[in-house]
């Protein structure tokens, strides 16, 4: 059965980028048709400045949203990283074959370490090997299969690389996986600039849905989008960002392509209301079911327990294989 593994990082609250570029499918399609793992992975948090008491909040919350969305942990393990030592061990076995001109070329890394020196002068050496840890969650597991966004897929190639070097040198201990990001959906835009990816540490609120948003605050997030200059309602991510991500929205949530929506409507406002109308439906039984789970935490408790049991022992083996491998003799 293909092995299926996949990360969100608590580092926000989520946002429908993350639910329609990834979670719905790891509900809808990944738990179902594979042997698939879920991780809240709470190391990546600490690579930027970070309030403690905060990621402690959100790493259980991002948890009980990934079990809101319709992970069945019957059907799948679901479990947070740092209760799985496996994942650091194995980083720093990956930080010995990785080379420092890799890191540097990481597209996410140009972006955040501008954004970290003039927020706090300085970059955590940790944001720069990031990609390593995020190579060894996904080897640790001999996954096939990573579906991301498409934010994430150089981190992908960059995983297949580690995987492939450690083998040639050491000898075959991991599986080389492949991304499979979306067909739709892949990277939604901020509403506020379409030009940039709807993050959850952003900081621009009004761009951002979140998924735990009232219906009235998605609607009047939708209803306020910035659109282009044109008037036709045409899917043209180039020319038109902004029409084109609303495109995109509600294609996603109509299990559609946004091509097949381009031309549908005649103004920006009848397509803005209904894309709010369907991420309003979209978010309604996520939210229902996120408000049981709070009610129960002690379910929430016991699923992270026993998801970090299954995980740690799908990964030791591996891990300590690859300890072999590389020439360190195991604990007397
Ligand atoms: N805007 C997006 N569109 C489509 N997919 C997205 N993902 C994130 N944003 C979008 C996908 O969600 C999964 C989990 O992401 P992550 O939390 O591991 O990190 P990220 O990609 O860095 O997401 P964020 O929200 O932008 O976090 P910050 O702001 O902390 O960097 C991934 O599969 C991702 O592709």
């Amino acid at each position: 059965m293909t092995r299926v593994f996949s990360g969100i990082k608590p580092t926000g609250h989520l946002t429908l980028g993350n639910y329609l570029g990834a979670m719905r499918r790891w509900a809808q399609v990944d738990q179902h048709q594979s042997d698939a793992l879920f991780c809240v992975v709470d190391l990546h948090a600490l690579t930027v400045d970070h309030d403690p008491a905060r990621v402690f909040r959100l790493s259980r919350q991002t948890a009980t949203l990934l079990l809101a969305s319709g992970l069945d942990p019957e059907l799948c393990t679901v479990f947070v990283q740092s209760h799985v030592d496996e994942h650091a061990r194995l980083s720093y076995l990956l930080e010995c074959v990785a080379t420092d001109g890799e890191m540097r070329r990481m597209i996410q890394y140009k972006e955040k370490a501008p954004r970290e020196r003039e927020r706090g002068g300085s970059v955590r050496l940790s944001l720069l090997t990031y990609p390593v840890l995020m190579a060894a969650d996904i080897l640790a597991y001999g996954t096939d299969e990573v579906p991301v966004g498409e934010d994430q897929t150089q981190h992908v190639e960059l995983t297949r690389d580690l995987a492939v070097r450690f083998n040639q040198r050491y000898g075959h201990t991991f599986v080389v996986p492949r991304a499979t990001p979306p067909k739709v959906a892949a990277r939604i835009m901020n509403l506020q600039d379409p030009t940039s990816k709807m993050g959850k540490s952003d900081d621009s609120g009004p761009g951002i849905v979140y998924l735990l948003d009232e219906p009235d605050v998605v609607r009047k997030k939708i209803m306020r989008a910035v659109t282009d200059s044109g008037s036709d309602v045409v899917y043209d991510p180039e020319g038109r960002p902004g029409v084109a991500n609303l495109l995109e929205i509600l294609a996603a949530c109509q299990d559609v392509t946004p091509q097949e929506l381009s031309g549908a409507y005649d103004t920006y406002g009848a397509l803005k209301k209904d894309t709010a109308e369907a991420v309003v439906e979209v978010l309604r039984p996520l939210q229902e079911r996120h408000r049981a789970l709070c009610a129960d935490p002690g379910h929430v408790d016991g699923v992270l327990r026993t998801g970090a049991e299954r995980a740690r022992g799908m990964a030791r083996p591996r891990v300590d294989a690859a300890y072999r491998a590389i020439g360190l003799p195991p604990a007397l």
